[in-house]
């Protein structure tokens, strides 16, 4: 029985050896150490034995036992390792290889321009501040001084939600809600940029959705002077040191008096030429000193309070920087024109 059981682990312990796959080693295990193999079978046979050879034989078929478990686990490690060893150097990544292009977007040209105007205006100790594109009536229209029957609320010239609901024909009303947040006591100094729509038949220089950046500054003793320092330091730095400005008189309904703004040509000096129309100013913005009807719903006392305000479309001062011809160009998405203001 002990030879038996010593030459079964020999057998058993050189297969192991020669085994060079897991399935291999596992029908070894199964023949060796299994239910119907020899060594269960030795053990079964036990009661056969003398009570002197019992303990013997039993501990040595333990031990043939646990050799050869041990001998097996041992080399399964072996040739798991051996297996993953190939597996990585077979899927071993080189990192020299140059890697595949991302094709990365950028920043829209009129973001690039609101945020250069944010910039200008924050450097005066303006606060940017947006608000909802769907606006109640009141604060599209009637709290700009743009009673029911204003020609400029006809229907056709705004997209409307419900009677009460439209989509914004201008930031105007973000001002007039910050007015009557401030409850009439504090001064107000804000620029407002974001997107507007109107009613209107697209074409070179018409959109039905455009931006707009407003201005407004209410305290006490603010004079039309601020708002020509102000629009006359914002041109300067934003169209360059040897632009001039000139004041214009015009009409608003939420500003009295009213003005527009025009900057000297850069092309003629303002001499005229074409890019002026022979006249040599371009104009860039309007504005004026609020209406006092429009400090007044607001919440402030017209006696106590004045203000400025002012309002520019980016897509035309891009037009005018960048000489952009069509305005149509910031909304068909035409990769050829946008990645021109691409910045590196
Ligand atoms: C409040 C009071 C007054 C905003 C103003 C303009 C003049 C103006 C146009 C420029 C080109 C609109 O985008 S555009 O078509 N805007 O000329 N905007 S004054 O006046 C306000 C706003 C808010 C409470």
């Amino acid at each position: 029985m002990k030879e038996r059981l010593q030459a079964l682990q020999q057998e058993a312990l050189a297969k192991v050896k020669e085994a060079t796959t897991l399935d291999e080693l596992q029908s070894i295990r199964v023949s060796y150490l299994g239910k119907k193999g020899p060594i269960t079978e030795v053990l079964r046979g036990m009661g056969k034995l003398s009570p002197e050879e019992r303990p013997v034989i039993g501990e040595l078929a333990n031990k043939v036992r646990e050799t050869i478990a041990n001998q097996l686990d041992e080399k399964k490690q072996q040739l798991e390792k051996l297996a993953l060893d190939k597996k990585l150097e077979a899927e071993t990544i080189d990192v020299t290889l140059p890697g595949r292009p991302v094709a990365v977007g950028g920043p829209h040209l009129l973001t690039h321009i609101v945020e250069e105007i944010e910039d200008l205006f924050i450097g005066m100790g303006f606060e940017v501040r947006e608000g909802p594109e769907v606006e109640t009536d009141y604060y599209n229209f009637e709290a700009l001084n743009l009673p029911k029957d204003h020609p400029a609320r006809d229907m056709q010239d705004s997209f409307y939600v419900t009677e009460e609901l439209l989509l914004r024909t201008h930031t105007s009303p973000v001002q007039a809600r910050t007015m009557g947040e401030y409850k009439g006591n504090k001064s107000v100094k804000m620029i407002c940029p974001g997107k507007v729509y109107r009613r209107d038949t697209d074409d070179a220089t018409h959109s039905h959705q455009f931006t707009q950046v407003e201005g407004l500054y209410v305290d006490k003793d603010v004079r039309m002077s601020d708002l020509k320092g102000v629009l006359n330091q914002f041109a300067k730095q934003f169209f360059g040191e040897e632009r001039e400005i000139r004041l214009r008189p015009s009409f608003f309904p939420f500003t009295e008096p009213s003005v527009e703004m025009d900057i000297s040509c850069k092309v003629c000096h303002g001499e005229g030429c074409s890019v002026c129309k022979g006249t040599g100013w371009i104009e860039i913005l309007g504005g004026g000193m609020v209406h006092p009807r429009v400090l007044e719903m607001a919440g402030y006392d017209p006696k106590e309070y004045s203000g400025f305000a002012f309002g520019m479309g980016p897509e035309r001062i891009a037009m005018l920087k960048y000489g952009v011809d069509d305005i149509r160009h910031f909304y068909t998405n035409d990769l050829r024109f946008l990645k021109q203001y691409h910045k590196a």
